[in-house]
């Protein structure tokens, strides 16, 4: 198949999924031309079938905000005719599926050379639960996820969600995100061997937690669980990423006086090796459509406490996987992390299962109902 793919090219979940399934698609033997205004981050080295198309803005005193949105459907209706492509793939709605429906419909209208082009929305997280339900977005995104001929969504909660939230009665698929187990695995070697010395120097816990601190990731949280854990288990925290809360969260962790016990990583490309010398991954979040950063956590084998909060509990299964509790219950999470560090049998099988459950979402399992669903909208 010739598949069109567009996404955010720079930040969050949604365009790392976006790309991953573009590369895992290529692999197999679909060709993938990727849409957007900028290069995917994770488009890194060469992979035949893959092409990379950009939006092109050009600017005009007049027009105070760039038009995307328009120039975007101008691409995609570019991208379909000279590349004669089977259908669009829109990931994260927000304008993405307004412009794939543009597209649509332009190459249909056209008299001579009338392209009968479908697209597929994918639904990640805050295009349904925060920033689509604005007024100022909510009749258009109801009106383009209405006018897709596909939706898949990335958890049962976010299927729901858009139906109950959008009132849309129309069929919704669920494909969860995946990972790829071969390369996320836990690794030991003289690299992660150095990095635990450097972090845990006298044998400390570890735990972890990466976003891109915003607010509702509910950073805040994963200091004050932090802070209790250590009073009962000497352990060290790292974090990974950037934000704009990150400043609040330095200026806690000097509060508490445990900034030194605390590695704010930034962004970071070593991401296994992280996960790899780390005992608990930590995502305390306000909203979570699905939590793919925890997915990359139990695929090296790191149980994940979490808050109950959206596609979290479908992910990270309650006693099994590692822990759930309520949005802000810092006191039970901090408990759940010092019984599970204080009881290497339990920690073992939670360690174990989370792997699994990450294999069960690996990249061979999940990418191929993409590929059902292409060809069902595809035939029509
Ligand atoms: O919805 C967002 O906040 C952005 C989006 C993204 O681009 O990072 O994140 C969502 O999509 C990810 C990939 O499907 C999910 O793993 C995240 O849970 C989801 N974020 C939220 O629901 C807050």
């Amino acid at each position: 198949m010739k598949i069109g793919i567009t996404c955010y090219p720079t930040y969050g979940g949604s365009g790392v999924v976006a790309t991953e399934l573009g590369k895992a698609l290529a692999l197999r033997g679909h060709e993938i031309h990727f849409i957007s205004y900028a290069m995917p981050t994770r488009l890194n080295g060469f992979i035949d079938n893959i092409f990379y198309h950009e939006v092109e803005i050009n600017s005009y005193p007049l027009f105070e905000f760039p038009l995307y949105s328009i120039a975007l459907a101008s691409k995609m209706v570019e991208v379909v005719r000279f590349n004669d492509l089977d259908l669009l793939h829109a990931h994260y709605a927000i304008p993405h599926a307004t412009s794939a429906y543009l597209a649509r419909e332009i190459l249909k209208s056209e008299t001579n050379n009338s392209i009968d082009i479908k697209f597929i929305t994918t639904l990640h997280g805050t295009d349904i639960t925060l920033t689509g339900l604005e007024p100022s977005f909510l009749p258009t995104m109801k009106f383009s996820i209405e006018k897709s001929d596909g939706v898949t969504a990335v958890s049962k909660f976010l299927r729901d969600k858009t139906q109950q939230q959008y009132k849309i009665n129309k069929e919704i698929e669920v494909i969860p995100n995946f990972i790829d187990v071969n390369k996320y695995k836990r690794e030991e070697d003289e690299k992660t061997k150095c990095f635990k010395k450097n972090f845990a120097p006298n044998g400390e816990k570890i735990m972890i937690h990466t976003s891109n601190f915003r607010a509702l990731k509910r950073v805040q949280d994963v200091i004050k669980i932090f802070d209790e854990v250590k009073k009962k288990i000497d352990t060290k925290l790292i974090l990974v990423g950037d934000g704009p809360e990150r400043g609040d969260c330095e200026r806690l962790s000097r509060e508490l006086g445990i900034f030194e016990e605390i590695k704010f990583m930034g962004k970071q490309d070593s991401l296994v090796e992280l996960l790899s010398v780390s005992d608990i991954f930590v995502i305390p979040s306000q909203s979570e459509s699905f939590g793919l950063a925890a997915l990359e956590a139990m695929s090296c084998g790191v149980p994940v406490i979490s808050s109950s909060v959206g596609g979290l509990p479908e992910l990270n299964h309650h006693g099994e996987t590692g822990y759930i509790a309520e949005i802000g219950d810092v006191e039970r999470m901090a408990k759940y992390a010092v019984e599970l560090l204080s009881n290497q049998k339990r920690y073992d099988l939670l360690s174990a299962n989370a792997r699994k459950r990450a294999e069960e979402l690996s990249e061979n399992n999940i990418v191929p109902m993409y590929e059902k669903f292409y060809e069902k909208i595809i035939s029509g």
